[in-house]
């Protein structure tokens, strides 16, 4: 561990620009680095809260094939919406770059540049897999295929995300081409590895022995598996026509792998911040009193923790991440995030839907943020923790005593006389509370510090509900002068120790109380808290309810979504055998009209209708009452096989069929094609 870190180098992973930020990132990623950041800024630390966009690699490809325009064109679009949502959200970031800029590609180009001529790559010609439809080398996400590892079927060739296991793409079983569906061939071509098998006494020492006890149980678990599963090289350029050049003579058409270039992002971000503020970048990335953190989700953890690591000890000048508090994943309503299945929440349309709930939302998040297992985001908790908690505890608690300052004193805080020890103890609870939470913080447990957070309210709540101030202004106003300076310096604390967690509630808090956010001291008493004759502002409402009918607009969304996805992946039954002509001209399909319908009786199925055929007016019988009334079919114009051999059914001769089919919901629906002006017993064929 750092032992008194003099600045803090703070990441969270660089987003793909294929597609928007959904709540899953920013529950693993972007909320608990963001509290981390501010949280050592009020400290006073020099931090570089670093981040920007992840714009290589075949998602980007895909995604543009996918839309039929370039991948330029899918990064700019992206990128765009990407960071305007985090600034919205009030994501602080230091600096967010992209991974196309020029400083990034000549930051990666001169860090390869360095390790070849350091002779720390190997290279070779190996067999490759190559989709002969698309003429083009397949890894990554172009190719998916069976896990030798787990045996999930949709791994792809790079990575499994169901056992988080690192692959090659010749590793999969039962290969696939993403882009043509073809089985993919063997070719050969040159390509430069990184020997990750020599920097396995490194891996061990450093991580399986030096971080036993200060790395989450479930990122040294994913290492110690995969060190001990055995290191090989791994490939660091590949064959595609986007990314950043290899190089070197004779890698013309080779660009680097993303997973080389995407970490190295974190290095060309904090130039481009280094430079637009006046520091010197190395400090954050090259002094061994740095602290280095990276924030990532759980499929990042092997190139986080053993592949970047072994690039940074190859080039031999940097420092190494001292903790990598990877999370779990977020589900949403009981399934799986997904961006292709649109199962997602997504930032930039919360944002339109909820302008000023960001802290509603980061709050929701952080309660249930998936830091030791995956959890689930649902609606109705979000509205939940909103009403009854933010509202109820936080936003009563202030509202009263804003209100009641301004009622008693015009608004001026009022010198406390003598301390009861029901005051002493509150203090005394108060004051303990910056230290609790910085150590929740300090260790990434970042849901038992909001919950620490929402304590003090619960404190400021429990003191006026004891002490009843309304009710003792009518027989001791001396001593509510007191309480009320008590309850004012638990609402002042507040407004700082929510900042990390809550930011626009400390900034609108801090307007309401007239005071600045304090620095975050262990020790209390150097906070700078209202003091008496202060003059606090306006009350306003903190947190305003969130109603059904906002939540239920949210869940018909999600609903269309299911139902989209449902028809997209319908697949259709397998053709029947083949039939002559001659078999197709026994078919006697007519136009006709029900003029009658009832219910059967007894039977919860089954219609007895009257149809007129155009022969004749017949009886059918057909099961189609659980989706249509009697009422509903009168006047409808069908399609009728009349000479399929009579039947009885419960004592009712049907003499005919009607043609029928159903939605992907399971809803049966007539076959009447656009028969408009055709008279009944039009023969159909
Ligand atoms: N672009 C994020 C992902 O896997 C990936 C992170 C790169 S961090 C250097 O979705
Ligand atoms: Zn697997």
């Amino acid at each position: 561990m750092t032992q008194n870190p003099k600045r803090y180098t703070i990441t969270a992973a660089l987003p793909y620009t294929n597609g928007p930020i959904h709540i899953g990132h920013l529950a693993g990623v972007y909320v608990p680095s963001d509290i981390y950041a501010r949280y050592l800024r009020l400290q006073g630390k020099d931090v570089a809260f670093i981040c920007g966009s992840d714009e290589h690699g075949v998602a980007i490809s895909m995604k543009a094939r996918k839309e039929g325009i370039t991948p330029q064109e899918v990064i700019d679009k992206y990128d765009g919406i990407i960071r305007t949502s985090f600034q919205d959200f009030g994501i602080s970031f230091d600096n967010y770059s992209r991974t196309s800029a020029q400083i990034h590609h000549d930051t990666a180009s001169e860090f390869f540049r360095k390790l070849y001529d350091a002779g720390k790559f190997i290279e070779e010609t190996t067999e490759q897999l190559y989709d002969e439809e698309a003429h083009q080398f397949l890894a990554d996400r172009f190719v998916i295929g069976t896990c030798p590892k787990c045996g999930n079927e949709e791994a792809y060739g790079d990575q499994c995300e169901k056992c988080g296991s690192t692959l090659n793409a010749t590793d999969l079983i039962n290969p696939k081409s993403t882009i043509t569906g073809s089985k993919p061939v063997l070719k050969s071509t040159k390509h430069w590895f990184l020997p990750l098998n020599e920097y396995d006494t490194f891996l061990r020492e450093w991580i399986l022995e030096g971080h036993k006890n200060d790395w989450k149980p479930n990122v040294y678990g994913q290492v110690k598996s995969w060190v001990d599963g055995g290191l090989e090289p791994r490939a660091v350029t590949r064959d595609l026509d986007w990314g950043i050049d290899v190089p070197v003579q004779g890698a013309e058409g080779k660009k680097l792998y993303v997973w080389f270039d995407a970490p190295i992002g974190y290095i060309s971000s904090t130039k481009e911040w280094a430079q637009r503020v006046g520091k010197n970048w190395k400090d954050y990335w090259k002094k061994e009193d740095t602290k280095l953190v990276h924030f990532i989700g759980k499929d990042n953890i092997v190139f986080h923790c053993v592949i970047f690591p072994a690039m940074l000890k190859a080039e031999g000048t940097y420092i190494l991440p001292d903790n990598v508090p990877a999370n779990e994943f977020l589900n949403l309503e009981g399934n799986k995030l997904s961006t292709s299945k649109n199962w997602a929440v997504w930032l930039h349309e919360y944002l339109q839907d909820f302008p000023d709930k960001q802290d509603a939302l980061r709050y929701a998040l952080t309660a249930n943020a998936p830091e030791t297992k995956d959890n689930d985001f649902t609606w109705k908790d979000f509205q939940a923790r909103n009403n009854n908690e933010l509202a109820a505890i936080f936003g009563n608690f202030i509202n009263r005593v804003v209100v009641l300052t301004h009622k008693y004193y015009n608004g001026i805080v009022p010198t406390p006389n003598e301390f009861l020890e029901v005051d002493e103890q509150t203090l005394a609870e108060l004051k303990a509370y910056p230290a609790v939470i910085s150590s929740s913080i300090e260790r990434y447990r970042f849901r038992e510090a909001l919950g620490e957070m929402m304590n003090v309210a619960r404190l400021g709540n429990k003191y006026l509900a004891d002490e009843e101030p309304w009710k003792m202004i009518k027989t001791d106003e001396q001593r509510v002068k007191t309480q009320m300076y008590v309850a004012l310096q638990i609402a002042s604390a507040l407004a700082t120790l929510c900042e990390p967690f809550l930011p626009f509630t400390s900034a609108k808090l801090c307007k309401i109380l007239n005071i600045q956010s304090n620095s975050w001291d262990l020790e209390f008493e150097h906070w700078n808290v209202t003091k008496a004759g202060h003059q606090i502002g306006e009350a306003e409402i903190l947190f305003a309810q969130i109603e059904d009918a906002d939540i239920q607009k949210q869940l018909d969304k999600l609903e269309a979504s299911k139902q989209a996805n449902k028809i997209a992946n319908m697949k259709a039954e397998p053709q029947k055998e083949t039939i002559t002509f001659e078999d197709f001209a026994k078919v006697d399909l007519r136009i006709g009209t029900i003029i009658e319908a009832e219910k059967m009786p007894k039977a919860n199925k089954l219609l007895v209708l009257k149809v007129d055929t155009g022969i004749d007016v017949r009886t059918i019988v057909s099961g189609i009452a659980e989706h249509f009334t009697p009422e509903e079919v009168v006047g409808k114009q069908v399609t009728v096989l009349v000479n399929l051999a009579p039947r009885a059914l419960r004592g009712v001769e049907s003499e005919g069929m009607l043609l029928l089919t159903n939605t992907p919901e399971g809803k049966l629906v007539f076959v009447n094609p656009d028969t408009e002006g055709v008279s009944n017993g039009a023969i159909i064929g």
